[in-house]
This record gives C-alpha cells, sequence and structure tokens, in this order.
C-alpha cells in the first residue's frame, strides 16, 4: 500500500490526538533552509516589516513575587498600562535589559493588527500540518506572540480548538499539564476562553511548590522549543509559557475541533455569570455590559449547539448506510500518536513526561525568585493578593468551577429543544 504523507494523515488526526506532539523539521525544504519567510528573516528583516506601528506591551517583573499572576494588570503593584513602542524599540529596549522588567506584546491576531502588513502575514502557513486553505493557507488567522526573556503567559488552559504553535525567534520553555482540576482553574482574572489556573507559576511560593510536586498527580511535561519548532497541544492542557531569550516570536492558530460548540455554551455561562457578579474592575471592559446581551449570547450558544447536534446525527445516519470498507477506511485515517512518531520519526516527537529531578528543578529555580524578594522583606503584597483573599473571587471560582458550569450546561441542554 503506498504510504500516505504526513499532510493528508494530520487532516483527520490531530483534532483527535490527546497528547502534545512536537514537530520538528516540518518546515525545512530538503536543503535546510525554512520554508517560511517568517523563518528565514533576521533580526534587522523584522525590524523592517514591522516598521514604525506602534504596539502595545505588557511590562512585569523579573524576579517579583506578586502573588497575583502577572497577566492581571491590575494585579500588578502599581497597576500598568501597556506600552507602546514599534518592534525596533522594542529590539533595543530587550538588548538593554530595560530595568529588570520584562515586556510582551502578546496574543495579537494577526487580521486585527497586521492586515496592512501582507508581507508578513503570507510570511506563513499551516498547509503542511492539514490545515484548510481557509484558515491555514497564511497567517491571517494567526496570532503573534513578541516578547522579552522573561515574559511569560500565567498557567491556563484555552477553552476552545486545539494548538498549533511555531517558535519563529528565541527560544520559549513550555510546561504542560495533562486536563485536570488539581491545578485549581479560576476565573479571576477574566478572559474570554481562557481557564488560569490559581498557581502563579513564573514565581512560585514554598507552598505552591511543594502543593504542585505532592498534590498535583498527573505528569507534567516540559519542553523548550527552537526556532523552527512547531508544538501541538490538545484541547484542555494546561500550559505556563515562559520566554527564555532576549527576543522571542512565536505564532499560533488554534483548530476547530467539533466540541467547541458545546464549549462555547459553557463559555456564555461563565460569561454571563461574571457580567453579574464581578466587581468592575476585577473584570474585562468588555465584559461591564448589560448582562441581557450575555443571557442572549447563552441563548444564542445552546441553539447553535443543537444545530451543530442535529447536523452530526444527520451524517451519522448516513455513514450507516455506507457500505463497511469506506467505514473502516475512514477509521482507518485516524492515526495515534505513537503511530505517527513511529511512522514519520524525522517529524513527529513524543513529550517525554518531565523527568522528576528536571521538574524539580524548574520548580526550584522559580521558587527562588519568590526568596530573592522576601529577603528584601518585599512580600506585603503576597497577602492581598485578590485571588487569594477575596471572599468575592472565591465565589465566583465557585459558581464557574468548570464541574458546576459543566453540569449546569447540561440541566440546560437537556431542557432546551
Ligand atoms: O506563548 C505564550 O506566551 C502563550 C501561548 C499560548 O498560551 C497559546 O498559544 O495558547
Amino acid at each position: 500500500m503506498e504510504k500516505l504523507g504526513l499532510l493528508e494523515v494530520l487532516k483527520d488526526t490531530l483534532p483527535t490526538l490527546p497528547v502534545p506532539v512536537l514537530f520538528k523539521n516540518m518546515l525545512r525544504r530538503p536543503d535546510g533552509s525554512y520554508e517560511w519567510k517568517l523563518l528565514q528573516w533576521d533580526i534587522y528583516d523584522l525590524v523592517n516589516i514591522f516598521g514604525d506601528k506602534q504596539l502595545p506591551f505588557r511590562i512585569g517583573d523579573h524576579n517579583k513575587r506578586t502573588c497575583a499572576t502577572q497577566h492581571d494588570q491590575c494585579s500588578v503593584e502599581p497597576p500598568i498600562k501597556p506600552i507602546q513602542m514599534t518592534f525596533g524599540q522594542f529590539v533595543n529596549k530587550a538588548y538593554e535589559s530595560f530595568g529588570n522588567k520584562w515586556l510582551y506584546c502578546d496574543y495579537k491576531y494577526m487580521q486585527e493588527w497586521f492586515t496592512d502588513k501582507p508581507e508578513l502575514i503570507e510570511s506563513f502557513n499551516w498547509l503542511k500540518f492539514g490545515i484548510g486553505e481557509s484558515m491555514g493557507k497564511n497567517g491571517l488567522h494567526s496570532t503573534i506572540w513578541i516578547g522579552s526573556k522573561g515574559a511569560h503567559t500565567d498557567c491556563h488552559r484555552d477553552t476552545y480548538g486545539y494548538n498549533l504553535v511555531a517558535q519563529v525567534y528565541g527560544r520559549k520553555l513550555w510546561l504542560l499539564y495533562p486536563p485536570n482540576n488539581a491545578l485549581i482553574p479560576v476565573r479571576i482574572p477574566y478572559e474570554e476562553s481562557t481557564v488560569y489556573s490559581r498557581f502563579n507559576i513564573y514565581c512560585l511560593s514554598e507552598e505552591e511548590q511543594c502543593y504542585l510536586m505532592e498534590s498535583v498527580s498527573v505528569k507534567p511535561k516540559l519542553i523548550v522549543l527552537e526556532p523552527g519548532d512547531v508544538l501541538f497541544v490538545p484541547n484542555g492542557w494546561w500550559h505556563y509559557v515562559e520566554s527564555l531569550d532576549t527576543v522571542n516570536i512565536s505564532v499560533n492558530l488554534w483548530g476547530k475541533l467539533e466540541t467547541d460548540a458545546r464549549a462555547r455554551v459553557e463559555e456564555a455561562l461563565v460569561q454571563l455569570l461574571i457580567s453579574k457578579l464581578a466587581r468592575t474592575e476585577l473584570q474585562e471592559t468588555d465584559v461591564n455590559i448589560d448582562s441581557y446581551y450575555y443571557t442572549r449570547t447563552v441563548e444564542n450558544a445552546v441553539i447553535d449547539y443543537k444545530e451543530m447536534e442535529e447536523k452530526k446525527n444527520n451524517e451519522r445516519n448516513l455513514e450507516e448506510t455506507q457500505d463497511k470498507s469506506s467505514r473502516k477506511r475512514r477509521r482507518a485515517d485516524i492515526w495515534t500518536a505513537k503511530e505517527l512518531a513511529e511512522e514519520y520519526p524525522d517529524h513527529v516527537e513524543l513529550l517525554k513526561d518531565a523527568r522528576s529531578d528536571e521538574y524539580t528543578k524548574f520548580l526550584e529555580e522559580r521558587r527562588e525568585r519568590d526568596t530573592s524578594i522576601r529577603n528584601q522583606g518585599m512580600t506585603e503584597n503576597i497577602n492581598n493578593a485578590p485571588q487569594f483573599d477575596s471572599f468575592l473571587e472565591d465565589l465566583i471560582n465557585a459558581l464557574c468551577h468548570p464541574d458546576v458550569i459543566n453540569k449546569a450546561a447540561n440541566i440546560l441542554l437537556e431542557r432546551f429543544s
């Protein structure tokens, strides 16, 4: 039988993979050069391409124990607004170390920020990963992340889709945990489609370090992405991401999943609760709209879900009438991660569980950030951190807990016909 191309296999397989996978050398030509222009450009090319466009950069502290995650602007003392600068100015500041701060222009949709830069949008695509033309033929539906050393995204999991992340410049460390509730999901800080963990992994307290070592029984994966690497992250996996080098760029694409319609109902329920309960300073501004709007959003998500279910049932019925061999063929299109790695060893790597000494060292390094501040007597804000103290937050996090929302969505969907 003719060997299927990896692209063909990934089309059906990627959305079904339950474990992360690393794609190596997928973006290289046989002569070793990169296919993507985005990967061919050096830092001077990139400075030219980004030009004089002003970009917002979040600022955070190296070695600062804020207790609340630094993702939440309100929890940084004093609250800091993102600063605007060009990519060229960012590069200069990054190399000057910028007063021991990190800068992060993160989670920027190309279609919101860079439609005036077609060269950038056309400089990469996801077709090799089996993504269809409409989403994958260029970078339009992707997001870009530009940060300096220490810039990080707090531990979270995404509500919708699966994730393909390509490292473009510098190295980034990814800590991944399989789906579980031991990492304590919270909805404050609130961000649509992002469920944060209560753990501030960037600078851990001793208690948090112990908890992660002793009470989280699932085994994490730890990987450093280099330019040209592409990481696949399945839906529901927690990830904490930290930039290791002076200048860091990555791009990603969230692929669609059948389960997204159901996740949308749950996410709309959370939004409605937050809009009712959260104090304005704990919310993104767009949440502070009359909750009538969010009630309708839940209703629309329920309608969409029901329509999706009906379509799926029709397709299933059609399949039942197909002959057995074509059904078998469809099943054979789905591979396991192990099969992929065995069949395409040059391109697909399974991620091993982090070795215990590796994980211990990783956590220890992040706790030392805490210790360095503790020694300087700067721990006051630990006890005032909203995530740990506020009863309202505890209440919101209880009501928005995935188990509660899942149950509420079940009941709602059962009743709605
Ligand atoms: O690169 C980062 O800082 C975070 C990326 C991320 O969270 C994602 O792609 O889902």
